[in-house]
């Protein structure tokens, strides 16, 4: 049986001590690792200040399973100067073959250790892969280790699967898929069994999607939600990017039939979180799910090739969850930006994806945000200086009416002649032709609209106000009379 032990935190714990005091924190954190090894005949050799690799017999794995491996908690107990309590995680392999590949599994066990947040130890068998510990919250580290780390913790894992599902969020937007084209590229180098399953809820990202799908791998791989369910098998790898509820997974189905979950994501964590994940990186730290992925992607090594359009579409990502680079952003964003347009991200391809989504739909927020009601009457002004909102006005108008609280509404946005337009929807009570006409518009009954001169936007809503609130209340009296 082979195993490595690493020191979690070793920096942390050391930080600002001097010579004298970090040698006493070590020496304390050494002992307990001797002692344990020495206690279990086993050999035991320290080749880095924080690191130990370590050979026991089975007999010996065997005790210490059953004794919970209580070194961790010996470890974390110890008096800490800087009041970060010391942890170690532990890697250890066994019956894999030769001498090479036992050693070299402890090391991929553990960095799936580390990868969990360390504090714990991760034992693979060739068959099974068991955890003890892990009960500290994990440090998230503002470093590319833990990237690295993860990177091969997740080339492990997909190794030892035969087949890989990936997904995003429900009502994915460009970061999660973002995300998808991040940890398909590297999945898919490794020749397994590979899908990818989108919810189909929305079409946000459909641009993208068809992009993509110009590539036959793409067009070949994705599949719908109950494709998706009848596919997985609980050994299949299923991979969850920008998000970690397991109530917004895009197929949740599907991820509880896998029993092995990775859970890729940026959010703060949440109560609710994907059930056991054999590996989780979060990262609230980072901008976005595109950024994760793009350094898993150069950590993954020079055989993860992206092609121009997945560039762009990761690129995508980063852009919408940084609203074009001014939040969130940091060091390592542009750096991952950098690395995409030199893949071959293309921004021309990237600004048109948003002109369509990500501004009109910002621009639509703002204009419901904006809307006041006076009964069930909702009147919202499109922002000032933008031309051609005609369609953005629309389609307010149309989330607007969708309320339940809201009768009529009626947007209204600046004409090129300096006119004011007015885009008029009704549920069916209120006439929005006749409070229309009145201004010298016309339509239908549900759907009108005017174009209205030499009128402040202030007097044009207050005469639409008058006339929609006297066809309001007219139709009300009607029911009551009926
Ligand atoms: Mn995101």
């Amino acid at each position: 049986v082979w195993g490595m032990i690493q020191i979690d935190n070793l920096e942390e714990l050391t930080k600002g001590l001097s010579d004298r005091e970090y040698t006493s924190v070590w020496a304390d954190i050494n002992n307990i690792i001797m002692d344990e090894i020495d206690h279990y005949e086993g050999f035991i050799r320290n080749f880095q200040d924080d690191m130990y690799t370590f050979a026991i017999s089975r007999g010996a794995l065997h005790e210490m399973e059953e004794n919970g491996f209580k070194v961790l908690e010996r470890i974390r107990k110890l008096p800490s100067p800087r009041q970060v309590p010391a942890t170690i995680s532990v890697g250890i392999s066994e019956n894999v073959g030769t001498v090479k590949e036992v050693s070299s599994r402890a090391r991929a066990a553990l960095d799936i250790a580390l990868g969990r947040g360390g504090d714990q130890v991760c034992i693979m068998d060739g068959e099974s892969t068991r955890f003890f510990g892990g009960n500290t919250a994990g440090v998230e580290k503002n470093t590319r280790v833990r990237a690295r780390v993860v990177s091969q913790a997740l080339h492990e894992l997909m190794l030892d699967s035969d087949k890989i599902l990936v997904m995003g969020h429900k009502r994915e937007d460009y970061d999660a898929l973002g995300g998808i084209i991040g940890v398909v590229a590297i999945a898919r180098t490794l020749g397994k069994e590979l899908r990818i399953v989108l919810s189909k809820e929305t079409s946000a990202i459909d641009k993208m999607v068809t992009v993509l799908k110009e590539d036959e791998f793409w067009k070949e791989h994705i599949i719908t939600v109950d494709a998706a369910k009848a596919w997985v098998d609980a050994n299949t790898l299923t991979i969850v990017c920008d998000t970690h509820r397991q109530e917004m997974v895009a197929a949740q189905e599907a991820l509880e039939i896998s029993e092995r979950r990775i859970v890729i994501d940026h959010h703060r964590r949440a109560a609710d979180f994907v059930e056991n994940p054999l590996l989780t990186y979060l990262e609230p730290t980072a901008s976005s799910t595109s950024e994760l992925v793009t350094e898993l992607v150069q950590y993954a090594g020079g055989g993860v090739k992206l092609s121009k359009a997945e560039a762009t579409g990761i690129y995508a990502g980063i852009v919408l969850d940084t609203k074009n680079f001014v939040q969130q952003t940091g060091a390592r964003t542009f750096e991952a930006a950098a690395f995409l347009r030199r893949a071959g991200a293309d921004i021309e391809k990237v600004k048109q994806l948003f002109i369509e989504t990500f501004d009109s739909v910002q621009l639509r927020a703002k204009m419901v945000f904006e809307a006041s009601r006076t009964e069930g009457i909702a009147i919202s002004v499109a922002p000032e200086g933008l031309k051609d909102m005609m369609a953005l006005a629309a389609q307010s108008a149309d989330m607007l009416i969708s309320n339940e609280d809201i009768e009529a509404a009626f947007v209204l946005y600046s004409l090129n002649d300096g006119g004011i337009g007015v885009s008029a929807r009704s549920k069916g009570k209120v006439n929005v032709q006749v409070v229309m006409e009145a201004l010298g518009g016309g339509g239908h009954r549900t759907v009108a609209g005017a174009q209205l001169q030499g009128m402040t936007i202030e007097e044009a809503k207050k005469a639409i106000l008058e006339h929609a609130l006297e066809a309001l209340h007219s139709a009300e009296k009607e029911e009551e009379e009926q």
